[in-house]
Order: C-alpha cells, then structure tokens, then sequence
C-alpha cells in the first residue's frame, strides 16, 4: 500500500508575529511525536534565484517590482519538485511564508492588482493549513525594532497586513487565524492541534494546486 502522505503546513503573519519561533517548535514537536517532518522557508535564500532576492531585501541591489515578484515565485517553484517527493514520501512540510506572503508584499505597493500577484503561483501544491499569526502593530513593536531590510517600515507592514486580510476571505484556503498576542507556549498549543487535524486529514487527500 502506498504510504499517506504528509501534510503542507503554512504560517504566514507580519513582521515579529513569531512565525520562525513557531516553525521550529511545531518541527521539533512533531519529530518527537514520531511524525516525520521539515522544516522550509521562503524566500530559500540558498539557491541562485535566493541570492538574488536576498542581495534585494538587503538593499544591496535594485530590481523592477514585477521582476523581482517573479523571482520570488520561481524560488517556490524550483522547490516544487522537492516539495512533492517529500509529502509523498510522508513527509510534513513545515513552511515559513508561502505564496500569500508574494502576494500580500507586492500587491502592497502601487499599480499592482491581487489578480497579477497571484497568477504566477497558480498551480503550486495547496496548503493543507495556512496559519495566521495575528499581532497588532503595537504589540509588534514591543517585541524589538525593524531591521534593516527593504520592508522592514511600519507604513508598508501596516499596508501588508490589509492585504493579508484580503487574501484571509477566499475560501478555497484553509485559512486559520490565531491570536500571536499569547505567550509562545499557548501560541504553539494552538498551533499543535491545528497541526495535527491538519496532518489527520492530508493523509487520505490527494494533494491540491493553490488558486485553481
Ligand atoms: P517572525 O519570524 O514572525 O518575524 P520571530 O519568530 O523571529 O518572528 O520572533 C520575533 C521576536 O519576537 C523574537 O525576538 C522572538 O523571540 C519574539 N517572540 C516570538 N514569539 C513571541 C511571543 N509569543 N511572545 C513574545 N515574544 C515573542
Ligand atoms: P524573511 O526572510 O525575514 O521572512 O523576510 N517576501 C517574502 C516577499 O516580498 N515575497 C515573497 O514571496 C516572500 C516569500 C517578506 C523576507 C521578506 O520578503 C518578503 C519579507
């Protein structure tokens, strides 16, 4: 019999909303529970295309706004193929932003419609969860100072988390918000059992393509 398949978990949220503390406690988590699982993240500042993106947030280097919302997408795709080994090997695929974080970012800036953001992606493999880490700005701010990388400004993460909530309305993503405002401890309880729901029902699904 073929093995199940693992699941693709997504935890997406603004700036200092705990996604990489998240991330490694929900991978830590599952490993000792014996379920098999990764951890990802995007951008993967690793490949080719990474490093172009990373020299980019950290102003290093100036690309157009199309060109380098394209590079983004094609760092999720040239992981695709990876990506779908692993769930079918069994796999949960634990992932730091995804294609919502694409969108939200891009589409924030002028002249860009949620339509254009998204097409690139359409057809990526569907996030059997997508969590929402939910911190207001000012408790954001509690939590350290912006770095120094390209948005890392509070009027453009302000015009980010507007698009997250417009992305959070389309129903054909397994959207669930939680409230990041707890401490990391009950942040990551609810995330646990999100989780595993989560990982329960991938196994006896085939997996989807976003946005089709
Ligand atoms: P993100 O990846 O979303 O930018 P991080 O996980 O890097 O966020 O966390 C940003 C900062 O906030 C870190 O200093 C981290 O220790 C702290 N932090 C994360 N989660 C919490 C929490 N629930 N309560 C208080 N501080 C937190
Ligand atoms: P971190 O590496 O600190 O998460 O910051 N971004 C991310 C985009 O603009 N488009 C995308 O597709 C993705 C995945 C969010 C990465 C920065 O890059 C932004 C913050």
């Amino acid at each position: 019999m073929a093995c199940k398949r693992g699941a693709l978990i997504v935890l997406e949220g603004v700036d200092r909303a705990g996604k990489t503390t998240q991330c490694k406690k929900l991978f830590e988590a599952l490993q000792r529970s014996g379920k098999p699982a990764e951890m990802m993240r995007f951008p993967d500042r690793t490949t080719t295309i990474g490093k172009l993106i990373s020299a980019y947030l950290e102003n290093k280097s100036d690309l157009e706004d199309h060109t380098v919302h394209l590079l983004f997408s094609a760092n999720r795709w040239e992981m695709v193929p990876l990506m779908k080994k692993k769930l079918e090997q069994g796999t949960t695929l634990v992932v730091d932003r995804y294609a919502f974080s694409g969108v939200a970012f891009t589409s924030a800036k002028p002249g860009f419609c949620l339509d254009w953001c998204k097409s690139p992606d359409v057809g990526l493999p569907q996030p059997d969860l997508v969590m929402f880490l939910q911190l207001s700005p000012s408790e954001a701010a509690l939590r350290g100072q912006f770095g120094e990388e390209r948005y890392e400004k509070s009027d453009f993460q302000r015009a980010v988390q507007n698009k997250f909530q417009q992305l959070m309305k389309d129903r054909s993503v397994h959207w669930q918000v939680i409230d990041a405002s707890q401490s990391v401890e009950d942040v990551h309880k609810d995330i646990m059992t999100h989780s595993l729901n989560a990982i329960n029902c991938a196994q006896n699904q085939a997996l989807a393509e976003l946005w089709k």
